[in-house]
């Protein structure tokens, strides 16, 4: 897809799927990966008593590292993203979700992940990557067109009967704008259906999680520029002094993350 037809659909329409995008061989480590991660999110989410409507969320999965941080490395589509930012951004959430028949997950339900309407600034972008082939069957996400252009909500009868849905396969990319009122739909199938679930964000807005600080310092030098950007390694905040008060190269918050 070119810029110029991605920027287009994502104006009018507010939504793209870039299909079948990511190796294969990567999807199937990120579906072990996934299945691993669920696991731990809820002995977490049972132990702290947030467990009801979440079974099925795998919430910053990315702190786990292994092939998380590889889809940032090599598969994000970085020139039609910094598009739609017009300049760099960064990773807000980095979630996955694993969508099972008969489970009501909090994400069945018509909503939008941005905390307020953002009118026609692109503050942030949804990205979800299908680990299965997403079909009407098993739960393929609504996304209702256009919708990225009101602050109201709509109402369900509305919503179900008017939005679209991203039937595609495993290994696409669904991109829309974060102010789109979307919703998962019901899996009817035997089958779960997973993807990851990321934000991505203009570099100044606080991240969801300390990325940074989970994966730590240590392993900074074999990692890329590009997975330093996008997990918010060049726009950080100076805890001290001394952290503050340094020439440009070496700030916290770059100079270039307008
Ligand atoms: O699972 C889906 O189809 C949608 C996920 C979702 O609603 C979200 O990531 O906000």
């Amino acid at each position: 897809m070119t810029p110029d037809v991605f920027a287009a659909t994502m104006r009018d329409r507010g939504w793209v799927i870039l299909p079948e995008a990511v190796d294969r061989a990567l999807i199937r480590r990120l579906t072990d990966d996934v299945a691993k991660a669920h696991k731990a999110c809820r002995e977490i989410q049972v132990k702290n008593g947030v467990d009801a409507n979440t079974d099925g969320s795998a919430h910053h999965v990315l702190a786990l590292g292994g092939s998380f941080l590889e889809f940032l490395e090599s598969q994000m589509p970085m020139s039609l993203v910094t598009t739609y930012f017009g300049g760099k951004f960064i990773v807000n959430s980095f979630g996955s979700t694993t969508n099972v028949k008969g489970k009501r997950l909090y994400s069945l339900s018509v909503h939008r992940d941005i905390r307020f309407f953002s009118r026609d600034i692109p503050l942030m972008l949804n990205m979800l990557v299908t680990l299965d082939d997403f079909t009407l069957e098993n739960g393929a996400t609504y996304v209702l067109a256009g919708s990225h252009r009101s602050p109201e909500k709509p109402d369900d009868a509305h919503f179900f009967s008017h939005a679209d849905r991203a039937v595609c396969k495993a290994g696409s990319i669904l991109l829309f704008n974060s102010n789109m009122w979307h919703a998962a739909g019901d899996n009817t199938t035997d089958v779960p259906r997973q993807a990851l679930t990321i934000t991505l964000t203009k570099p100044f807005l606080k991240q969801q999680f300390d990325y940074c600080r989970a994966l730590g310092y240590d392993r900074l030098a074999s990692m890329s520029d590009q997975a330093k950007q996008l997990l918010g390694y060049n726009a950080r905040v100076a805890a001290n002094l001394d952290e503050w008060y340094r020439p440009l190269e070496d700030r916290m918050f770059k100079p270039d993350q307008d």
